[in-house]
């Protein structure tokens, strides 16, 4: 491989490669008019399944699971592959084009919240669940809800692009990256070795994060990398993955917005509550949902 040499002045070479190389581009904005679909609900969702849509999508089931019936909300599937984070209605939701994006329109004036930590939050304040309210606890939910917004980067961005998504695979900054994850999955073992949660006794908003990512890379979903990462040697993250993957909104939340995988873990859109049956029902006999929601 030949060396880069960097010229003085970066420019933008759309045929650079990569698996998301045709949608990403350095420039901000919309590139194309088209409002977002509104449901009935108080929270307004636009998103897909990726570690961080399943966040938000968990909490929700969470919430609702925990008797919240204000939590109700309508998924709406943004299709990132296909540009749909550039339309005007999304950009207007989260300047960033990125999801998930939220609308709370739970009040009098409907308004946005976007950045999964920020939508974590904004819904644990809310409803005063998941998310401690003594001092020293709560300081250490926001540690680990924050750690996780910091260190997933390097996780996805990091090693997830130069080993699954780069058009080469170049060893510098894979084992940069893989040495780097391995690190964040110590840091987690060491912390769930004296304590059954992140924050202790109490599932909260900061385990909703952390397990998206880490609790998926521990089950060897994320970029088929379990066995390159040994993710199976970090037994207390191991404990801590299943006992939460047996949760059933956490089973519901990550079929929402899911548009890979086996049928009868997608469910493109919810709307109510009886979507996941009707899903059920329809991949055991396809007729059932015969002009069912998309
Ligand atoms: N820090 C953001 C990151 C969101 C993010 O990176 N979303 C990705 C999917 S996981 C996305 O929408 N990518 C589309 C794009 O980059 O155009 C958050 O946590 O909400």
């Amino acid at each position: 491989m030949t060396e880069y040499v960097p010229p003085s002045v970066w420019t933008w070479d759309k045929a650079s490669g990569g698996k998301f190389a045709n949608i990403n581009r350095p420039i901000a904005g919309s590139t194309h008019e088209k409002d977002l679909p509104v449901g009935k609900h108080p929270f307004q969702l636009y998103s897909l399944a990726t570690p961080n849509g399943v966040k938000v999508t968990v909490m929700l089931e969470e919430l609702l699971e925990a008797g919240h019936t204000g939590a109700e909300y309508d998924a709406w599937l943004i299709r990132i592959n296909e540009g749909d984070q550039f339309g005007s209605g999304f950009v207007a939701v989260n300047p960033n084009s990125k999801i998930p994006a939220l609308m709370d329109c739970s009040g009098p004036t409907p308004f946005r919240v976007f950045e999964s930590g920020a939508i974590l939050l904004h819904l644990a304040e809310k409803f005063g669940v998941f998310i401690p309210k003594d001092g020293a606890k709560r300081a250490e939910c926001l540690s680990w809800l924050f750690w996780q917004m910091g260190s997933a980067p390097y996780l996805g961005g990091g090693f997830g692009h130069f080993y699954a998504y780069a058009p080469t695979k170049m060893e510098y900054p894979i084992n940069r990256f893989a040495m780097e994850v391995k690190r964040q999955l110590d840091v987690l073992d060491r912390r769930l070795a004296d304590n059954r949660y992140l924050v202790g006794d109490d599932y909260t908003i900061a385990d909703m994060a952390v397990w998206a990512w880490y609790g998926a890379l521990a089950m060897g979903l994320q970029y088929e990398a379990g066995e390159f990462l040994q993710v199976q040697t970090y037994t207390n993250v191991q404990r801590w993955t299943q006992e939460i993957a047996k949760r059933p909104a956490v089973q519901r939340g990550r079929m929402v917005n899911r548009v890979m995988g086996k049928p009868e873990s997608q469910l493109h859109e919810r709307h109510d509550a009886s979507d996941f049956q009707t899903k059920v029902q329809s991949v055991v006999n396809p007729a059932v949902n015969a002009g069912a929601k998309p």
